[in-house]
């Protein structure tokens, strides 16, 4: 009889596909890389986030937090990681909730201050696996392009079981609707799991960055694409976030929505 090898997952755990990391070639390895994350409320995921980036076989690799004074004390466990990495873990505190888009600008330009010549965005919530961080990197390497994004929707990626409906049908309908108002060649305009090379960051004008929560994301690829930049897609799982709530509120949808409508004018505007 043939042994069958025992199941890894009962039908009530999620399934977590987590990447085992490619191992890069060094002059690739060495990279200067920053992973800029932000965090609202994180304080049960971002020490796990931090040591898996810390595991890697990326010695250059750094960590900048950016924290808005959460209330579940996620700048504290911050602070206690900068010292447990040091060198390798810095913080912003920042003084209130003032959206992802702002901690976003804040943290890259603090990396591109410090010498990042690449510089990776990740959610804090593990929904983005830390083993494709090197896959990242080395198809940035290998295609030379400007920006590499994890994506759910090119043949190949997929997204969370634990996903439901609504939420599905929601992302859905903002990369449809975005991509009818901005016809960006970007299957998943609203990805937030990507690298950057350096160049292209300064290019971008980040202190010009108007969007202030999620429509960040659209901006950025907006702007990149806008410039003439190279923008590559390669495949991930999205997991659903581990521990906490999604910060996706009415607001945010709000300005995720009237945002592209913005950029669009601004961007026919900037040509005539
Ligand atoms: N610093 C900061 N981080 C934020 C803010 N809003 C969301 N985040 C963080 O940005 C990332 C994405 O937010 P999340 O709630 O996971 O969004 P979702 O993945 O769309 O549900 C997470 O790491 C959050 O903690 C904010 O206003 N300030
Ligand atoms: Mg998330």
């Amino acid at each position: 009889m043939p042994s069958h090898p025992t199941p890894r997952h009962s039908s009530s755990d999620p399934v977590r596909v987590t990447p085992t990391p490619v191992v890069l070639p060094e002059p690739w390895a060495d990279s200067r890389l920053t992973v800029v994350v932000p965090t609202y409320n994180e304080a049960g995921n971002l020490p796990v986030l931090v040591s898996r980036l810390m595991a890697l076989d990326l010695p250059w690799l750094r960590v900048v937090i950016v924290d808005d004074n959460s209330p579940d004390g996620t700048g504290e466990v911050a602070d206690k990681l900068s010292v447990e990495f040091a060198g390798r873990v810095g913080v912003i505190h920042r003084t209130r909730k003032d959206g992802l888009g702002r901690a976003y600008v804040a943290g890259m330009t603090r990396a591109l201050e410090e010498g990042a010549e690449y510089v990776v965005q990740m959610d804090a919530d593990l929904s983005h696996p830390v083993g494709y961080v090197p896959q990242l990197l080395g198809t940035l390497h290998a295609t030379n392009a400007d920006v590499v994004i994890g994506s759910r929707y090119v043949p190949g990626g997929s997204l969370s079981e634990q996903w439901g409906l609504r939420r599905r049908l929601l992302s859905n309908w903002a990369n449809t609707y975005v991509k009818a108002v901005l016809s960006m060649p970007v299957r998943d305009v609203t990805a937030g799991f990507k690298i950057w090379r350096a160049s292209a960051l300064r290019a971008l004008d980040l202190p010009g960055i108007e969007s202030t929560g999620y429509a960040f994301q659209v901006e950025m690829h907006y702007r990149a694409y806008r410039r003439g930049r190279k923008l590559v897609e390669i495949p991930i799982h999205f997991e659903d976030r581990v521990v906490g709530q999604s910060k996706l509120d009415g607001a945010v949808a709000l300005e995720a929505a009237l945002r592209p409508l913005r950029l669009r004018r601004a961007e026919r505007a900037r040509r005539h």
